[in-house]
Protein backbone atom coordinates (compact mmCIF):
# COMPACT_ATOMS: atom_id res chain seq x y z
CA UNK A 1 0.00 0.00 0.00
CA UNK A 2 1.89 3.04 -1.16
CA UNK A 3 -1.27 5.19 -2.62
CA UNK A 4 -1.05 8.85 -2.27
CA UNK A 5 -2.21 11.93 -3.96
CA UNK A 6 -0.35 14.94 -5.45
CA UNK A 7 -2.48 18.27 -5.67
CA UNK A 8 -0.87 20.34 -8.64
CA UNK A 9 -2.83 23.57 -9.60
CA UNK A 10 -0.43 24.61 -12.64
CA UNK A 11 -2.18 28.03 -14.89
CA UNK A 12 -3.98 26.15 -17.64
CA UNK A 13 -5.32 23.68 -15.36
CA UNK A 14 -5.02 22.02 -11.66
CA UNK A 15 -5.06 18.16 -10.99
CA UNK A 16 -5.61 15.59 -8.53
CA UNK A 17 -2.42 13.09 -9.40
CA UNK A 18 -2.96 9.29 -7.49
CA UNK A 19 0.70 7.63 -7.55
CA UNK A 20 1.46 4.28 -6.60
CA UNK A 21 4.22 2.17 -6.36
CA UNK A 22 4.35 -1.10 -8.33
CA UNK A 23 7.10 -3.46 -9.09
CA UNK A 24 9.58 -0.86 -8.32
CA UNK A 25 8.10 2.24 -10.66
CA UNK A 26 5.80 4.71 -10.11
CA UNK A 27 2.55 4.37 -11.68
CA UNK A 28 0.04 7.70 -12.15
CA UNK A 29 -3.17 8.29 -12.40
CA UNK A 30 -5.46 11.68 -12.70
CA UNK A 31 -7.97 11.43 -10.74
CA UNK A 32 -9.24 14.82 -11.76
CA UNK A 33 -8.92 17.87 -13.41
CA UNK A 34 -10.40 21.31 -12.79
CA UNK A 35 -9.94 24.89 -14.33
CA UNK A 36 -7.50 27.41 -12.15
CA UNK A 37 -8.62 30.27 -13.74
CA UNK A 38 -7.78 33.75 -11.93
CA UNK A 39 -11.08 35.94 -11.62
CA UNK A 40 -11.05 39.91 -12.66
CA UNK A 41 -13.12 42.05 -10.51
CA UNK A 42 -13.04 45.63 -11.42
CA UNK A 43 -9.52 46.27 -11.85
CA UNK A 44 -8.09 43.19 -9.55
CA UNK A 45 -7.40 39.60 -10.75
CA UNK A 46 -7.86 37.55 -8.24
CA UNK A 47 -6.99 33.54 -7.52
CA UNK A 48 -10.60 31.68 -6.70
CA UNK A 49 -9.18 29.78 -3.61
CA UNK A 50 -12.37 28.85 -2.23
CA UNK A 51 -13.11 27.10 -5.13
CA UNK A 52 -9.87 25.63 -5.77
CA UNK A 53 -10.17 24.17 -2.22
CA UNK A 54 -13.56 22.66 -3.31
CA UNK A 55 -11.77 20.71 -6.23
CA UNK A 56 -9.23 19.59 -4.02
CA UNK A 57 -12.13 18.22 -1.90
CA UNK A 58 -13.84 16.83 -4.80
CA UNK A 59 -10.26 14.83 -5.68
CA UNK A 60 -10.28 13.76 -2.69
CA UNK A 61 -14.06 11.74 -3.40
CA UNK A 62 -13.14 10.37 -6.51
CA UNK A 63 -10.17 8.65 -4.22
CA UNK A 64 -12.79 7.71 -2.02
CA UNK A 65 -15.26 6.54 -4.42
CA UNK A 66 -12.53 4.38 -6.07
CA UNK A 67 -12.48 2.89 -2.74
CA UNK A 68 -8.52 4.38 -2.02
CA UNK A 69 -7.87 6.25 1.19
CA UNK A 70 -5.10 7.90 0.22
CA UNK A 71 -1.67 7.38 2.96
CA UNK A 72 -0.78 11.44 2.56
CA UNK A 73 -1.93 14.65 0.70
CA UNK A 74 0.46 17.33 -0.50
CA UNK A 75 -0.19 20.84 -3.10
CA UNK A 76 2.04 22.30 -4.91
CA UNK A 77 1.59 25.80 -6.85
CA UNK A 78 3.09 28.32 -8.53
CA UNK A 79 5.48 30.53 -6.71
CA UNK A 80 5.52 34.18 -4.66
CA UNK A 81 1.51 34.37 -4.02
CA UNK A 82 -0.24 34.63 -0.73
CA UNK A 83 -3.54 34.59 1.36
CA UNK A 84 -3.78 36.66 4.78
CA UNK A 85 -5.02 35.09 7.84
CA UNK A 86 -7.57 37.17 10.54
CA UNK A 87 -7.38 36.88 14.37
CA UNK A 88 -10.11 34.59 14.43
CA UNK A 89 -8.32 32.17 11.88
CA UNK A 90 -10.07 33.50 8.79
CA UNK A 91 -9.28 33.98 5.46
CA UNK A 92 -9.36 38.02 4.79
CA UNK A 93 -10.20 38.28 1.28
CA UNK A 94 -9.01 36.79 -2.29
CA UNK A 95 -5.55 36.18 -2.44
CA UNK A 96 -4.51 38.12 -5.47
CA UNK A 97 -2.57 36.43 -8.68
CA UNK A 98 0.41 37.65 -9.55
CA UNK A 99 -0.06 39.17 -12.63
CA UNK A 100 -2.75 41.63 -11.06
CA UNK A 101 -1.35 44.81 -11.62
CA UNK A 102 -1.21 46.81 -8.68
CA UNK A 103 2.37 45.82 -7.84
CA UNK A 104 3.48 47.29 -11.07
CA UNK A 105 6.35 49.63 -10.45
CA UNK A 106 6.91 48.66 -7.03
CA UNK A 107 10.30 46.92 -7.27
CA UNK A 108 11.46 50.17 -9.22
CA UNK A 109 9.62 51.92 -5.87
CA UNK A 110 11.18 50.29 -3.10
CA UNK A 111 14.89 50.05 -5.08
CA UNK A 112 14.90 53.94 -4.35
CA UNK A 113 14.30 52.75 -0.88
CA UNK A 114 16.62 49.98 -0.31
CA UNK A 115 19.47 49.18 -2.81
CA UNK A 116 19.21 46.03 -5.81
CA UNK A 117 22.27 44.62 -3.84
CA UNK A 118 20.83 45.11 -0.07
CA UNK A 119 18.07 43.13 -1.09
CA UNK A 120 19.79 40.30 -3.17
CA UNK A 121 22.96 40.16 -0.33
CA UNK A 122 20.13 38.83 2.13
CA UNK A 123 17.86 36.65 -0.14
CA UNK A 124 19.96 35.49 -3.53
CA UNK A 125 16.66 35.61 -5.31
CA UNK A 126 15.76 37.25 -8.63
CA UNK A 127 14.49 40.76 -9.33
CA UNK A 128 10.60 39.60 -10.63
CA UNK A 129 8.31 42.64 -10.50
CA UNK A 130 5.46 40.44 -9.36
CA UNK A 131 7.58 39.14 -6.16
CA UNK A 132 5.55 38.46 -2.75
CA UNK A 133 7.84 41.26 -1.24
CA UNK A 134 6.69 43.94 -3.99
CA UNK A 135 3.01 42.66 -3.79
CA UNK A 136 3.49 43.34 0.63
CA UNK A 137 5.18 46.99 -0.25
CA UNK A 138 2.03 47.40 -2.61
CA UNK A 139 -0.45 46.56 -0.03
CA UNK A 140 1.54 48.55 2.83
CA UNK A 141 1.55 51.80 0.62
CA UNK A 142 -2.23 51.56 -0.90
CA UNK A 143 -3.07 50.96 3.03
CA UNK A 144 -4.73 47.58 2.44
CA UNK A 145 -7.59 47.18 4.82
CA UNK A 146 -6.81 43.33 4.98
CA UNK A 147 -2.77 43.50 5.77
CA UNK A 148 -3.77 45.76 8.49
CA UNK A 149 -6.30 42.85 9.84
CA UNK A 150 -3.95 40.55 9.18
CA UNK A 151 -2.02 38.06 12.14
CA UNK A 152 -0.56 35.50 9.65
CA UNK A 153 1.15 35.17 6.03
CA UNK A 154 0.39 32.02 4.51
CA UNK A 155 1.60 30.80 0.66
CA UNK A 156 -1.37 29.46 -1.77
CA UNK A 157 -0.32 25.60 -0.42
CA UNK A 158 0.38 26.67 2.67
CA UNK A 159 -3.05 28.56 2.78
CA UNK A 160 -5.16 25.12 1.61
CA UNK A 161 -2.90 22.68 3.69
CA UNK A 162 -4.45 25.02 6.68
CA UNK A 163 -8.08 24.69 5.28
CA UNK A 164 -7.29 20.76 5.14
CA UNK A 165 -5.65 20.68 8.35
CA UNK A 166 -6.38 23.74 10.44
CA UNK A 167 -2.74 23.77 11.12
CA UNK A 168 -0.46 27.19 9.51
CA UNK A 169 2.56 26.89 8.47
CA UNK A 170 5.42 28.30 6.14
CA UNK A 171 6.90 26.12 3.53
CA UNK A 172 10.53 26.79 2.50
CA UNK A 173 10.79 26.32 -1.04
CA UNK A 174 7.74 29.14 -1.55
CA UNK A 175 9.38 30.91 1.44
CA UNK A 176 12.64 31.76 -0.86
CA UNK A 177 10.47 32.59 -3.56
CA UNK A 178 8.91 35.93 -1.46
CA UNK A 179 12.22 37.40 -1.77
CA UNK A 180 12.14 38.31 2.35
CA UNK A 181 13.59 35.00 3.35
CA UNK A 182 17.21 34.89 3.51
CA UNK A 183 19.05 31.61 3.04
CA UNK A 184 22.61 32.90 5.11
CA UNK A 185 20.58 33.20 7.54
CA UNK A 186 17.80 30.31 7.12
CA UNK A 187 15.00 32.56 8.52
CA UNK A 188 12.95 35.36 7.23
CA UNK A 189 14.89 38.48 6.69
CA UNK A 190 14.23 40.50 9.60
CA UNK A 191 15.66 43.94 8.72
CA UNK A 192 13.78 43.71 4.87
CA UNK A 193 10.26 42.69 7.11
CA UNK A 194 11.18 46.24 9.61
CA UNK A 195 11.63 48.12 6.68
CA UNK A 196 8.26 47.26 5.00
CA UNK A 197 6.65 47.63 8.06
CA UNK A 198 5.53 43.84 8.22
CA UNK A 199 5.42 42.27 11.65
CA UNK A 200 7.32 39.95 11.95
CA UNK A 201 4.51 37.84 13.45
CA UNK A 202 2.68 37.41 10.12
CA UNK A 203 5.90 34.92 9.11
CA UNK A 204 5.78 31.95 10.95
CA UNK A 205 7.88 28.87 11.59
CA UNK A 206 9.77 27.76 8.12
CA UNK A 207 8.91 23.41 7.65
CA UNK A 208 11.27 21.98 5.20
CA UNK A 209 10.03 19.90 2.23
CA UNK A 210 8.91 16.48 3.51
CA UNK A 211 8.14 17.63 6.72
CA UNK A 212 4.47 15.90 8.47
CA UNK A 213 2.08 19.07 8.22
CA UNK A 214 -0.88 17.63 10.10
CA UNK A 215 -3.94 15.26 9.10
CA UNK A 216 -7.16 16.57 7.47
CA UNK A 217 -8.79 18.02 10.49
CA UNK A 218 -12.46 16.42 11.94
CA UNK A 219 -14.47 18.64 9.92
CA UNK A 220 -13.22 17.98 6.76
CA UNK A 221 -12.94 13.70 7.75
CA UNK A 222 -16.31 13.92 8.49
CA UNK A 223 -17.95 15.98 5.54
CA UNK A 224 -15.89 13.75 3.24
CA UNK A 225 -16.29 10.62 4.93
CA UNK A 226 -12.72 10.16 5.19
CA UNK A 227 -10.25 9.28 7.86
CA UNK A 228 -7.01 11.10 9.39
CA UNK A 229 -5.20 11.53 6.36
CA UNK A 230 -1.31 12.71 6.46
CA UNK A 231 -0.82 16.06 5.08
CA UNK A 232 2.60 16.74 4.15
CA UNK A 233 4.54 20.06 3.29
CA UNK A 234 6.00 19.04 -0.08
CA UNK A 235 8.50 21.11 -1.89
CA UNK A 236 5.05 23.23 -2.96
CA UNK A 237 6.61 25.41 -5.19
CA UNK A 238 6.10 23.71 -8.28
CA UNK A 239 9.08 24.53 -9.78
CA UNK A 240 11.12 22.97 -6.64
CA UNK A 241 8.60 19.97 -7.46
CA UNK A 242 9.79 19.45 -11.26
CA UNK A 243 13.12 19.52 -10.50
CA UNK A 244 12.56 17.24 -7.69
CA UNK A 245 11.73 14.92 -10.74
CA UNK A 246 14.24 15.21 -13.20
CA UNK A 247 15.24 11.56 -13.94
CA UNK A 248 19.24 12.76 -13.69
CA UNK A 249 21.35 10.01 -13.47
CA UNK A 250 24.62 12.57 -12.47
CA UNK A 251 24.69 14.87 -9.70
CA UNK A 252 25.61 17.81 -11.95
CA UNK A 253 22.94 17.98 -14.80
CA UNK A 254 20.77 21.38 -15.99
CA UNK A 255 17.15 21.15 -15.92
CA UNK A 256 14.46 23.17 -18.22
CA UNK A 257 11.80 23.10 -16.21
CA UNK A 258 8.75 24.01 -19.03
CA UNK A 259 5.14 25.31 -18.94
CA UNK A 260 3.90 28.90 -19.44
CA UNK A 261 7.19 29.69 -17.57
CA UNK A 262 10.62 28.32 -18.54
CA UNK A 263 13.10 27.70 -15.56
CA UNK A 264 16.21 27.26 -16.68
CA UNK A 265 19.27 26.23 -14.01
CA UNK A 266 21.08 23.76 -12.39
CA UNK A 267 20.90 22.22 -8.67
CA UNK A 268 23.06 23.41 -6.27
CA UNK A 269 24.16 22.40 -2.30
CA UNK A 270 24.26 26.21 -1.63
CA UNK A 271 22.93 29.63 -2.72
CA UNK A 272 25.82 31.50 -5.02
CA UNK A 273 25.12 35.31 -3.99
CA UNK A 274 27.60 37.13 -6.12
CA UNK A 275 27.93 40.31 -7.54
CA UNK A 276 27.93 38.62 -10.97
CA UNK A 277 24.95 36.31 -10.11
CA UNK A 278 23.31 39.77 -8.99
CA UNK A 279 24.38 41.55 -11.92
CA UNK A 280 22.67 38.47 -14.18
CA UNK A 281 19.64 38.56 -12.03
CA UNK A 282 20.00 34.73 -11.44
CA UNK A 283 18.11 33.20 -8.67
CA UNK A 284 18.78 31.06 -5.73
CA UNK A 285 15.44 29.31 -5.04
CA UNK A 286 15.08 27.19 -2.45
CA UNK A 287 14.83 22.89 -3.33
CA UNK A 288 14.10 19.93 -1.70
CA UNK A 289 16.35 18.84 1.37
CA UNK A 290 18.23 22.19 1.24
CA UNK A 291 19.43 22.43 -2.33
CA UNK A 292 18.74 25.34 -4.40
CA UNK A 293 17.86 26.20 -7.72
CA UNK A 294 20.27 28.26 -9.37
CA UNK A 295 18.22 29.73 -12.58
CA UNK A 296 16.51 32.33 -14.43
CA UNK A 297 13.41 32.65 -15.41
CA UNK A 298 12.42 32.54 -19.08
CA UNK A 299 8.98 34.08 -20.17
CA UNK A 300 8.06 30.71 -21.84
CA UNK A 301 5.10 29.28 -23.88
CA UNK A 302 3.28 32.12 -22.12
CA UNK A 303 3.81 34.27 -25.66
CA UNK A 304 2.42 31.25 -27.06
CA UNK A 305 -0.22 30.73 -25.20
CA UNK A 306 -1.42 34.33 -25.21
CA UNK A 307 -0.83 34.65 -29.01
CA UNK A 308 -3.47 32.10 -29.55
CA UNK A 309 -6.06 33.52 -26.76
CA UNK A 310 -5.33 36.44 -29.25
CA UNK A 311 -6.55 34.61 -32.29
CA UNK A 312 -9.06 32.77 -30.41
CA UNK A 313 -10.72 36.05 -29.81
CA UNK A 314 -10.84 37.19 -33.44
CA UNK A 315 -12.00 34.44 -34.65
CA UNK A 316 -8.83 32.50 -35.80
CA UNK A 317 -9.75 29.35 -33.37
CA UNK A 318 -6.18 27.11 -33.75
CA UNK A 319 -5.28 24.44 -31.61
CA UNK A 320 -1.27 24.34 -30.29
CA UNK A 321 -0.63 21.31 -32.38
CA UNK A 322 -2.31 23.41 -35.58
CA UNK A 323 0.30 26.07 -34.43
CA UNK A 324 3.24 23.93 -34.31
CA UNK A 325 2.86 22.26 -37.52
CA UNK A 326 2.11 25.74 -39.30
CA UNK A 327 6.02 26.79 -37.28
CA UNK A 328 7.44 23.98 -38.76
CA UNK A 329 6.35 24.34 -41.54
CA UNK A 330 7.17 28.14 -42.33
CA UNK A 331 10.71 29.48 -43.36
CA UNK A 332 13.55 29.45 -40.73
CA UNK A 333 14.75 32.59 -38.81
CA UNK A 334 12.96 35.27 -39.88
CA UNK A 335 12.81 37.62 -37.17
CA UNK A 336 14.03 36.80 -33.25
CA UNK A 337 12.54 38.53 -30.29
CA UNK A 338 13.74 38.51 -26.94
CA UNK A 339 10.99 36.43 -24.63
CA UNK A 340 12.27 38.56 -21.53
CA UNK A 341 11.34 41.73 -23.08
CA UNK A 342 9.08 43.86 -20.54
CA UNK A 343 6.51 44.01 -23.33
CA UNK A 344 5.71 40.66 -23.17
CA UNK A 345 4.72 40.03 -19.59
CA UNK A 346 1.31 41.68 -18.98
CA UNK A 347 -1.71 39.27 -21.01
CA UNK A 348 -2.65 40.59 -24.05
CA UNK A 349 -2.54 41.23 -27.71
CA UNK A 350 0.86 38.91 -28.46
CA UNK A 351 1.01 39.02 -32.29
CA UNK A 352 0.82 42.62 -32.68
CA UNK A 353 3.47 43.00 -29.58
CA UNK A 354 6.15 40.93 -31.33
CA UNK A 355 5.38 42.44 -34.67
CA UNK A 356 6.08 45.59 -33.04
CA UNK A 357 9.57 44.17 -31.60
CA UNK A 358 10.44 42.91 -35.19
CA UNK A 359 9.50 46.49 -36.86
CA UNK A 360 10.88 48.36 -34.53
CA UNK A 361 14.31 46.24 -34.64
CA UNK A 362 14.19 46.57 -38.31
CA UNK A 363 13.49 42.79 -39.45
CA UNK A 364 10.62 41.48 -41.54
CA UNK A 365 7.47 41.62 -40.06
CA UNK A 366 6.35 37.79 -39.17
CA UNK A 367 2.59 38.32 -40.90
CA UNK A 368 1.14 34.88 -40.82
CA UNK A 369 0.55 32.77 -37.40
CA UNK A 370 3.05 30.20 -38.54
CA UNK A 371 6.29 32.61 -38.86
CA UNK A 372 5.07 34.31 -35.73
CA UNK A 373 5.12 30.89 -33.77
CA UNK A 374 7.94 29.79 -35.46
CA UNK A 375 9.74 32.93 -34.85
CA UNK A 376 8.48 32.55 -30.69
CA UNK A 377 9.87 29.56 -30.59
CA UNK A 378 13.19 29.90 -31.78
CA UNK A 379 13.91 32.76 -29.68
CA UNK A 380 12.74 30.63 -26.49
CA UNK A 381 15.22 27.67 -28.18
CA UNK A 382 17.98 30.71 -28.23
CA UNK A 383 17.11 32.29 -25.15
CA UNK A 384 17.43 28.98 -23.71
CA UNK A 385 21.72 28.00 -25.05
CA UNK A 386 22.18 32.25 -23.87
CA UNK A 387 20.90 30.86 -20.10
CA UNK A 388 22.45 27.74 -20.34
CA UNK A 389 25.70 29.27 -20.66
CA UNK A 390 25.43 31.57 -18.12
CA UNK A 391 24.33 28.92 -15.69
CA UNK A 392 27.66 27.31 -16.66
CA UNK A 393 29.62 30.39 -15.89
CA UNK A 394 28.30 31.20 -12.90
CA UNK A 395 28.34 27.57 -11.15
CA UNK A 396 31.01 26.25 -12.67
CA UNK A 397 29.82 23.27 -14.41
CA UNK A 398 30.24 22.15 -17.53
CA UNK A 399 26.80 19.89 -18.91
CA UNK A 400 26.95 17.88 -21.37
CA UNK A 401 22.87 17.67 -22.05
CA UNK A 402 19.46 19.56 -20.91
CA UNK A 403 17.01 17.66 -19.15
CA UNK A 404 13.45 19.15 -20.28
CA UNK A 405 10.19 18.28 -17.48
CA UNK A 406 6.87 19.89 -17.53
CA UNK A 407 4.18 19.99 -20.37
CA UNK A 408 5.95 22.10 -22.54
CA UNK A 409 7.50 18.88 -23.72
CA UNK A 410 4.78 17.83 -25.91
CA UNK A 411 5.86 20.34 -27.94
CA UNK A 412 8.58 18.19 -29.73
CA UNK A 413 9.81 20.96 -32.56
CA UNK A 414 10.42 22.80 -29.56
CA UNK A 415 12.37 20.05 -27.64
CA UNK A 416 14.25 19.48 -31.32
CA UNK A 417 14.60 22.92 -31.55
CA UNK A 418 16.21 23.30 -28.07
CA UNK A 419 18.58 21.07 -29.04
CA UNK A 420 19.87 22.60 -31.87
CA UNK A 421 20.10 25.99 -30.57
CA UNK A 422 22.12 24.63 -27.99
CA UNK A 423 24.01 21.79 -29.97
CA UNK A 424 23.82 19.43 -26.83
CA UNK A 425 20.93 16.43 -26.59
CA UNK A 426 17.89 17.33 -24.80
CA UNK A 427 16.16 14.28 -22.66
CA UNK A 428 12.81 15.25 -22.49
CA UNK A 429 10.20 13.94 -19.22
CA UNK A 430 8.43 13.44 -17.51
CA UNK A 431 5.42 16.13 -18.31
CA UNK A 432 3.94 15.49 -15.47
CA UNK A 433 7.04 16.86 -13.08
CA UNK A 434 5.48 19.32 -10.53
CA UNK A 435 2.89 16.35 -9.72
CA UNK A 436 5.63 13.50 -9.95
CA UNK A 437 8.09 15.86 -7.96
CA UNK A 438 5.04 16.11 -5.35
CA UNK A 439 4.72 12.21 -5.22
CA UNK A 440 8.56 11.61 -4.47
CA UNK A 441 8.70 13.63 -1.90
CA UNK A 442 5.59 12.40 -0.24
CA UNK A 443 7.34 8.96 -0.39
CA UNK A 444 10.88 10.05 0.88
CA UNK A 445 8.96 11.19 3.86
CA UNK A 446 7.45 8.17 4.57
CA UNK A 447 10.21 6.08 3.38
CA UNK A 448 9.67 4.46 0.49
CA UNK A 449 12.80 5.82 -1.11
CA UNK A 450 15.50 6.42 1.09
CA UNK A 451 16.61 9.98 -0.63
CA UNK A 452 15.87 12.11 -4.15
CA UNK A 453 18.91 10.04 -5.88
CA UNK A 454 16.69 6.98 -5.28
CA UNK A 455 13.74 8.72 -6.70
CA UNK A 456 15.06 9.98 -9.30
CA UNK A 457 16.32 6.96 -10.67
CA UNK A 458 12.83 5.58 -9.81
CA UNK A 459 11.25 8.38 -12.09
CA UNK A 460 13.87 7.18 -14.70
CA UNK A 461 12.79 3.77 -14.97
CA UNK A 462 8.58 4.27 -14.73
CA UNK A 463 8.95 7.35 -17.15
CA UNK A 464 10.00 7.42 -20.93
CA UNK A 465 12.36 9.74 -21.59
CA UNK A 466 12.80 11.04 -25.44
CA UNK A 467 15.97 12.03 -26.41
CA UNK A 468 16.52 14.60 -29.26
CA UNK A 469 19.87 14.81 -30.69
CA UNK A 470 21.00 18.43 -32.29
CA UNK A 471 20.77 18.60 -35.73
CA UNK A 472 21.71 21.51 -38.66
CA UNK A 473 24.48 22.62 -36.39
CA UNK A 474 25.96 25.17 -38.43
CA UNK A 475 22.40 26.87 -39.60
CA UNK A 476 21.56 26.97 -35.71
CA UNK A 477 25.29 28.45 -34.65
CA UNK A 478 24.39 31.14 -37.29
CA UNK A 479 21.05 31.59 -36.27
CA UNK A 480 22.43 32.34 -32.86
CA UNK A 481 24.71 35.33 -33.77
CA UNK A 482 22.19 36.80 -35.39
CA UNK A 483 19.77 36.32 -32.25
CA UNK A 484 22.51 37.82 -30.01
CA UNK A 485 23.07 40.58 -31.95
CA UNK A 486 18.82 41.60 -32.46
CA UNK A 487 18.35 41.46 -28.97
CA UNK A 488 21.28 42.89 -27.86
CA UNK A 489 22.16 40.29 -25.57
CA UNK A 490 25.41 40.45 -26.37
C1 LIG B 1 6.24 28.51 -12.48
C2 LIG B 1 6.47 29.52 -11.40
C3 LIG B 1 7.86 30.14 -11.44
C4 LIG B 1 7.60 31.47 -10.79
C5 LIG B 1 6.27 31.87 -11.41
C6 LIG B 1 5.44 32.83 -10.64
O1 LIG B 1 4.96 27.99 -12.44
O2 LIG B 1 6.23 28.98 -10.12
O3 LIG B 1 8.85 29.37 -10.81
O4 LIG B 1 8.62 32.40 -10.97
O5 LIG B 1 5.58 30.62 -11.59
Amino acid sequence: MSDILAFDLGASSGRAILGSLKDGKIVTEELHRFPNDPVQTGDRLHWDILRLYHEIKQGLLKAKHKGIQPLSIGIDSWAVDYGLIAADGSLLGNPLHYRDRSSAGMMERLQEELTPAEIFNRTGIQFLPFNTIYQLYAAKLNQSPQLAAAKRFLMIPDLLRYFLTGEMHNEFSNATTTQLYNPLKQEWDGELLQHLGLSQSLFGHVLQPGSPAGNLQPSVQEELGLGPIAVHAVAEHDTASAVVAVPALERSFAYLSCGTWSLLGTEIQEPIMTAEAAQLNFTNEGGFGGTYRLLKNIMGLWILQESRREWERSGQDYSFSELVKLAGEAPAFTAFIDPDDPVFMAPGDMPARVKEYCRKTNQPVPEDAGTLVRCILESLAFKYRYVLELTEQLSGKQFNGLHMVGGGIHNTLLCQWTANAIGKPVWAGPAEGSAIGNLAVQWIARGEFADIWEARRVIRDSFPVTIYGPEQGEAWYDGYGRFLEITTLR
